[in-house]
């Protein structure tokens, strides 16, 4: 029986990728190298630092641990200006109606993503209210693909791994449910996100009648 779901961020309630990518890629450019949208992909659902990580070893750079940390926190100054320009309207078609739903059913609702910004971005597109907790990236000290973050979302309200839900659109985020124990829905290409119990292009043709009839543990 289905008694929560727990939503990644990026990718699934909004789109905050592309501006992740603009600021990885000032950062690169800074260094003498480009990155492209497909090495950008490599990025989903890993942390910040470890996302820096790859980029150096993409662009064949060392750097002092004081450079990474400076140019992280530049990147991170860049990425939250950039999403001052997002509104509610920016959050993912059908995104609310489903969350809507759940209350309705009381179902809960949690976040487990990797971002430190998760909080300021969901108070940007007004959606903070519908979470009942909230596992972020400072909060976890494993990252994805770890079950660390959904765990400690079913912990927070107080169900069993085997009665959550767990939206994602990373790799790394579906293994991470798939260790936790969870159902896991993929948002996006059936192709890539093969470990996922199913996947679905969004929320915009999928509501709570249909998560409940594909739902098996
Ligand atoms: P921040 P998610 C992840 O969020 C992003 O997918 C990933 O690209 C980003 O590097 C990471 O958050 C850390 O974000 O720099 O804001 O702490 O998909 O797990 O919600
Ligand atoms: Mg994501």
């Amino acid at each position: 029986e289905i008694k929560a779901c727990l939503f990644d961020l990026d990718g699934v309630i909004v789109d905050t990728a592309r501006f992740h990518y603009i600021a990885w890629k000032e950062l690169a450019n800074d260094l003498g190298f480009d990155l492209s949208e497909e090495q950008n992909e490599q990025l989903k659902g890993i942390s910040r630092m470890e996302s820096l990580e790859i980029i150096l070893s993409l662009g064949g750079i060392t750097l002092s641990e004081e450079d990474k940390l400076e140019r992280a926190a530049k990147k991170n100054v860049r990425y939250l200006e950039l999403c001052q320009q997002m509104t509610p309207d920016d959050t993912l078609p059908g995104v609310r109606a489903f969350l809507e739903e759940l209350e309705k059913a009381s179902i809960g609702i949690g976040l487990g993503s990797a971002s430190k910004n998760a909080k300021v971005i969901l108070e940007r597109i007004d959606m903070l209210s519908y979470f009942e907790t909230l596992v972020d990236g400072n909060r976890v000290t494993k990252g994805k693909p770890d079950p660390q973050v959904f765990n400690l979302g079913a912990a927070d309200l107080q169900v069993n791994p085997a009665d959550c839900v767990v939206f994602e659109d990373a790799v790394a985020g579906v293994q991470s449910a798939k260790a936790a124990g969870m159902f896991a829905v993929g948002i996006g290409d059936r192709a890539v996100l093969t470990e996922a119990d199913i996947v679905v292009p969004g929320f915009a043709n999928f509501g709570l009648e249909d998560l409940q009839q594909q739902f098996k543990q």
